[in-house]
């Protein structure tokens, strides 16, 4: 590998890309999802003679909803079954449930620029993937104006707009192209790519079409101070800021963009702005976002501290930045070697791939549906959906029904379980016994995951009288666990909290919330809680008791500080008040044993939640309650989603009125459709405050984990019978 000094992008030396014809399609009824081990991807073959599976058909929204194969349900535990069912058909080889995890509208446009500039490999984006996601962004051109926004349900945004035009346009769709015109009207009347914001001024950058003395600096030398007694050391970050960060530093360090004679960067540079290119005064852009874009206000303290580091930039000295480059590329290296290559997420990894220059294939990350290919904003949610279907089944007490489709869940997650802690240095949590979000090969701790695969790992085995994964492993888990709490009592995502709270001050991404530490939330805690009282009940032996004790203690203070006036809690993961309110009362309830009859704080609680039940008795709620902090009703009206926590929530506490909950019951029964699943409604959930991501696998198995609970809760006939009667036929 050439030393970094001398890395240049180099653009030109290939032919320019071929334009992409407006007609440009791949045969769908080609396209394979392949699973191993936990991985996941999609393969084109334009050969294959062998039919799709139902798997790729469902995704590809070519699956019947209704194909006459289940019976109407007679009663709510029939309706369970039809879901469960449902779901049975969509388990993968591998033993987990796959899935789509778009939304984020900043990932395809990172990835197409890494690819562009590292030479346009065929390994890393083949054709066909190219095909469909021009198909994506032609499909989530915001209507009726065109442009894109930050997510896919959000308003146009320059952040949105121009990365996702430069992304089409490297792809080989012609300016002349009507989404791109559209796209450049919507550009333009937001006044041009100068306001872009700080991640999009950078993306910009790297395609030679932003100066980089219009961005604040991105020192790498930050990565060279010790760690301890150093608040500002990065390692002290969130985990997604500063692995963001890193190749960020290496590449800003290097200044490493395309060469400014490729004909489609001069291309470029005319199409994006309102203003000549070259009489934009760079240094004056630094602070200039677009309003439209702006979600976190800039501080005083913020600019001033930027101001200063602006000031070392300007002095710092050659040998140290050289040292400091030399580091931050090893740390880079480890990262891709501690994760075979997956990295934590969709935006370091296409960082890393301008970093090492590689072409590492990113198959893992792409996810192909009706409407084209995205980037996941994961290499999948593998563990999480598995564990919660799991959990729904076993509350519905059906798992030992399905021996073969339960047999492969624990196959799944015995191989899912992180069996070491990472070997390179990246200031990782401790790994061993963790289970992560996707799979093991990528293989980060995140808190709830680990207790979430821990309990669904618990349940399954009592249920199938398996010793599959053993007590030392269940006992590792319970390790990372106990390591995890903050000492306000609550958990985190990833790891701890390790840094101080006025770092957020720092915050250079105008378009997040939240990201420069970790914080405590009442979804974290709850599954951690859950977790540690899960081993507790199912091993019985006295591991840490005290521990556990103490910690859930902790804990419950925390949940209860956490909730509101009104008393609800506000969902940092999913959308909203429905989402943390859930999880909040099965901790409350699971550690304290308290229940409506006996807590104020759950009597609040189910008052917030009865309180915003819509008239057809389900709960709705808007993305946007996510940006505002408040409850904000959907405006389609009651989601499933939403309905199936609310009801959760309800029954759990044991609220006293059977008819407001039947309500909400009645709603997911009539939805229902006859192959046992649901129909997509609207984004499901969210990250940093700002931005939305799907999980279109929570309608498949929320409802059916509400309905599970409901039944196993009222055992009236009569009253059943009346509620699948007016059942949607569609
Ligand atoms: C996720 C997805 C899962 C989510 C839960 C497990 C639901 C949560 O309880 C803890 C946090 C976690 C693991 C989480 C953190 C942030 C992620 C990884 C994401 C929302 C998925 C995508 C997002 C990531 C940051 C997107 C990439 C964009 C950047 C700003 C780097």
């Amino acid at each position: 590998m050439s030393s970094p000094k001398s890395r240049v992008l180099r653009t030109t030396h290939l032919p320019p890309v071929p334009e992409m014809p407006a007609d440009a399609r791949t045969d769908r009824s080609k396209w394979f999802l392949c699973v191993d081990d936990g991985r996941q991807w999609w393969e084109y073959r334009p050969d294959a003679k062998e039919p799709q599976s139902d798997i790729d058909r469902f995704w590809l929204g070519q699956l019947a909803e209704d194909d006459g194969t289940l019976p109407a349900p007679q009663s709510v535990a029939g309706a369970v079954r039809n879901s469960m069912q449902f779901l049975t058909r969509l388990q993968t080889e591998s033993g987990h449930w796959a899935g789509e995890y778009g939304g984020p509208m900043f990932l395809i446009p990172g990835l197409v620029i890494a690819w562009y500039v590292t030479g346009r490999s065929e390994t890393l984006l083949p054709a066909p993937y190219r095909i469909e996601l021009v198909q994506y962004l032609r499909h989530r051109e915001v209507q009726p104006d065109g442009g894109w926004g930050i997510h896919i349900e959000s308003p146009a945004t320059v952040f949105g707009t121009a990365l996702n035009y430069v992304a089409l346009r490297i792809l080989g769709v012609p300016a002349h192209d009507p989404v791109c015109e559209r796209a450049r009207k919507v550009l333009h009347s937001l006044g041009g790519a100068t306001g872009i914001p700080s991640w999009g001024k950078f993306w910009l950058a790297v395609m030679n079409c932003y100066g980089w003395n219009g961005l604040n600096p991105i020192p790498p030398e930050l990565w060279l101070l010790p760690y301890t007694a150093n608040p500002i050391h990065p390692g002290r970050m969130w985990v997604h800021t500063r692995m963001v960060y890193l190749p960020m530093s290496y590449i800003y360090a290097r200044r490493l963009s395309a060469e400014a004679h490729d004909p489609l960067v001069q291309a470029l540079r005319s199409e994006l702005y309102v203003e000549p290119f070259d009489s934009i005064r760079w240094s004056a852009q630094k602070f200039n976002v677009c309003a439209v874009d702006r979600y976190v206000p800039q501080s005083s303290f913020g600019k001033l501290a930027w101001t200063v580091i602006g000031m070392y930039e300007a002095v710092h000295s050659t040998w140290l930045r050289d040292w400091a480059v030399d580091h931050v590329r090893q740390l880079c290296f480890n990262e891709d070697d501690n994760t075979e290559f997956l990295d934590l997420g969709p935006v370091n990894k296409a960082l890393n791939i301008i970093v090492a220059y590689h072409a590492a294939p990113v198959a893992d990350f792409m996810w192909l549906a009706s409407d084209g290919m995205r980037m996941n904003g994961t290499n999948g949610s593998q563990l999480w959906d598995t564990a919660f279907i799991v959990q729904a089944a076993a509350e519905a007490q059906i798992v030992t029904e399905y021996p073969e489709t339960s047999t492969k869940a624990l196959a799944f997650l015995d191989a899912c379980q992180i069996k070491r802690d990472a070997p390179f240095e990246t200031y990782r949590q401790q790994a061993k016994g963790a289970w992560p979000f996707s799979n093991r090969q990528q293989s980060y701790t995140v808190s709830d995951c680990t207790a979430e695969g821990l309990k669904a790992t618990l349940m399954l085995q009592n249920a199938l009288g398996s010793k599959r994964v053993n007590k030392r492993r269940l006992q590792d888990s319970v390790d990372v666990l106990l390591s995890m709490p903050n000492r306000d009592g609550g958990f985190a995502s990833y790891e701890v909290i390790r840094g101080p709270a006025w770092l957020e001050a720092l915050n250079p991404a105008e378009v997040f919330g939240k990201i420069m530490i970790e914080y405590s939330y009442p979804e974290c805690t709850t599954s951690s809680v859950l977790g540690l009282m899960a081993y507790t009940k199912y091993i019985n032996d006295a591991y840490r008791t005290k521990e556990v004790t103490r910690t859930n203690h902790c804990a419950v203070k925390f949940i209860l500080k956490d909730q509101r006036k009104d008393g609800s809690w506000y969902g940092a993961w999913g959308v909203c008040f429905t989402y943390a309110g859930w999880f909040a009362v099965e901790s409350l309830v699971a550690a304290t044993g308290a229940t409506y009859a006996t807590s104020d704080a759950l009597r609040r609680a189910c008052a917030f939640l009865v309180a915003h039940q819509r008239e057809d008795g389900g709960w709705g709620e808007s993305y946007k309650a996510c940006e505002v902090g408040e409850w904000v009703e959907h405006p389609q009206g009651s989601q499933v989603v939403n309905t199936a926590w609310a009801l959760l929530a309800l029954l759990r506490a044991e609220y006293p009125d059977e008819a407001v909950i039947r309500k909400g019951v009645d709603l997911l029964l009539r939805r229902q459709l006859p192959n046992g699943s649901y129909r997509q409604e609207g984004i499901e959930g969210v990250f940093n405050k700002n931005c939305m991501i799907s999980y279109p696998n929570y309608k498949l198995y929320f409802p059916m984990w509400a309905l599970a609970r409901y039944a196993n809760t009222y055992r009236d006939p009569k009253v059943v019978e009346d509620a699948v009667r007016g059942r949607r036929v569609a």
